[in-house]
C-alpha cells in the first residue's frame, strides 16, 4: 500500500494513525476472512478490494475528480444511486463500520448514541478514511433522531453536508414528501456537477443500479440451497462492497460468484453441513470492517442464510420500474421503489416483521438473532416485537445489543452458542 501514501497525504491522511487502522484490519480480515474453508474462487476479487481498501478504488475516485467528476457520500440506503449516476457522479458509502477515535466524537454527540454515529464522526476527526476526503459533498438524512441530531453537528465537521428530509410513515403524504425531496435532491446534483439529468441519463442510472440489485439478489437467493455454497461471512462481505465499489465492475464480480455457486449448488458441494442450523440475522446495518456478530455466529456451529438488514436484503430487494418514458414518470418509479425499504424509523412498520417471517421460510432458517446497536432506539423497540411475532409462531429468536468494541465478546459467543445448541435440539 505504500504506493499510496503520497495521495493520502495529500488528501490530509494522518498516516501513522492510518497506518495502525490498516493493520488492525487486515489482521482481523486475516482471522476473519481467510481461515474459512472452502470459499468461492470468485471471493478473491473481494479478498482484492479488501486488500486494497484505501487504495486502488480511492485512487479511482481521485482521478474521476481530476477529470471533473465528483465523488457523493452517503450514510443510508434512502439515498437513490440512480441520481446520482444520472449526472455523472459516483456515489459511495461512507462505511462508519469501526470503533475510531469515539472520545472526540462524544465531544459533538452524547456518550449514550450508537456506534455508527459514532465512528462517521470518529473517521473524520482521527482523518483516516480516504473516502469521506475524496467526497465533493456528503449527503445525510433525517432518520432516526440520533442520526438527525447528529447531522446538525456533522456540517461542522466536514467540507459541505446535505441533508435530505425523509418521511417517518408510509401514508400518500410520506411519498409525496419523498419524492419531493428526491427532486431537490435531485437540483442539487445538477448544480454541483453542472450536469442537467435528462430520460436518458436517469435510464442509464436505474439500469445500471438493477442491474447491481439483481446480481446480489441472484447471490441471495442461491442462499436458499439446502447444502449452502457460501458462507453467511462472505455474502455479507459482497453487500458491503455493493456500497462502494465501480457499479458495473461490481455487478460483473457478484454475478460471476453465483455462477460459480450454482455449479457448487449442482455438484453438491457446500461450506457446512447439511444439519448446521441455518439463521437469519436481522437488524441494524453491519458497515466495513464490523464483521463481529457473523464471525462469532458462523464460529459457534450456526451458519447465516441471510441478512434482514440494509447490509442486506432490506436494502436491494425490489428494483425501480424501467419502463417510465419521461422524467416525471421515473422520479416516481424511484420514490415507488425506495418507498417500500421497510427501515425501523417508519411508524407502523409491519412490513418488515412480516419481511423477516417471509425469510425464514424462503432460506429454510431455523431461527433468528436480532441485532441491535446499543443506544439505537429505532431497532431496540422493533426487536421487541419481533421476539412476540416470531415465539408466536414457534420460530427460535435471540435478541443481541452489542457496539463496536470487543469487550462483549465472551458474553456474546456464549449467548450466541446456547441459542445455537437450541436449534440443534
Ligand atoms: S434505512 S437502518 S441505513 S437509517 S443504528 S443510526 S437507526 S440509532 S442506520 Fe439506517 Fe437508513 Fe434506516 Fe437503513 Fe439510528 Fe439505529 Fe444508529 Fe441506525
Amino acid at each position: 500500500m505504500s504506493e499510496y501514501k503520497e495521495m493520502w497525504r495529500e488528501m490530509g491522511i494522518d498516516l501513522e494513525a492510518h497506518d495502525s487502522l490498516l493493520r488492525v484490519l487486515g489482521s482481523a480480515y486475516k482471522d476473519i476472512y481467510l481461515r474459512q474453508q472452502n470459499r468461492p474462487k470468485g471471493m478473491e476479487y473481494f479478498d482484492f478490494v479488501v486488500r486494497e481498501l484505501h487504495g486502488f478504488r480511492v485512487k479511482e475516485l481521485m482521478e474521476a475528480r481530476e477529470q471533473g467528476r465528483k465523488v457523493i457520500g452517503t450514510f443510508c440506503v434512502f439515498v437513490p444511486e440512480e441520481l446520482v449516476i444520472a449526472v455523472n457522479a459516483i456515489a459511495v458509502g461512507l462505511c462508519a463500520g469501526a470503533d475510531i477515535a469515539s472520545d472526540a466524537a462524544e465531544q459533538y454527540v452524547p456518550r449514550n448514541t450508537c456506534s455508527l454515529i459514532k465512528s462517521a464522526f470518529g473517521f473524520k476527526l482521527a482523518k483516516v478514511c480516504p473516502y469521506i476526503e475524496a467526497t465533493d459533498l456528503i449527503v445525510g438524512e433525517n432518520t432516526c433522531d440520533g442520526k438527525k441530531k447528529a447531522f446538525e453537528q456533522y456540517k461542522d465537521v466536514v467540507d459541505d453536508l446535505y441533508v435530505m428530509d425523509l418521511p417517518q410513515m408510509k401514508s400518500e403524504v410520506g411519498r409525496h414528501l419523498l419524492k419531493a425531496e428526491y427532486k431537490r435532491f435531485a437540483r442539487k446534483l445538477e448544480e454541483i456537477t453542472g450536469n442537467k439529468i435528462t430520460t436518458e441519463s436517469l435510464n442509464r442510472g436505474i439500469k445500471i443500479v438493477n442491474a447491481k440489485r439483481k446480481a446480489i439478489n441472484r447471490l441471495d437467493s442461491l442462499r436458499a440451497a439446502s447444502l449452502l455454497p457460501i458462507s453467511g461471512l462472505d455474502s455479507l462481505l459482497t453487500n458491503q462492497v455493493f456500497f462502494y465499489d465501480d457499479p458495473e465492475r461490481f455487478t460483473a464480480s457478484v454475478n460471476a460468484i453465483c455462477d460459480e455457486l450454482e455449479e457448487r449448488i449442482a455438484n453438491k458441494e457446500g461450506v457446512c453441513p447439511e444439519n448446521t442450523p441455518r439463521i437469519i440475522v436481522s437488524g441494524c446495518p453491519m458497515a466495513v470492517p464490523n464483521w463481529k456478530l457473523p464471525h462469532v455466529i458462523e464460529t459457534s456451529g450456526a451458519i447465516i442464510v441471510g441478512e434482514e438488514m440494509c447490509t442486506g436484503v432490506r436494502g436491494t430487494r425490489n428494483n425501480v420500474n424501467e419502463d417510465a418514458s419521461t422524467l416525471e414518470e421515473m422520479f416516481d418509479s424511484i420514490t415507488d421503489r425506495y418507498f417500500k425499504i421497510d427501515c425501523a424509523v417508519f411508524t407502523p412498520n409491519t412490513d418488515r416483521l412480516n419481511h423477516v417471517k417471509e425469510m425464514v421460510k424462503e432460506y429454510k432458517a431455523d431461527g433468528v438473532i436480532h441485532y441491535g446497536l446499543q443506544f439505537c432506539q429505532p431497532y431496540a423497540h422493533e426487536a421487541m416485537n419481533m421476539e412476540r411475532l416470531l415465539e408466536a409462531e414457534d420460530i427460535p429468536v435471540l435478541s443481541v445489543e452489542t457496539d463496536y468494541s470487543q469487550e462483549d465478546l465472551g458474553q456474546l459467543k456464549t449467548r450466541v452458542e446456547a441459542f445455537v445448541e437450541r436449534l440443534q435440539d
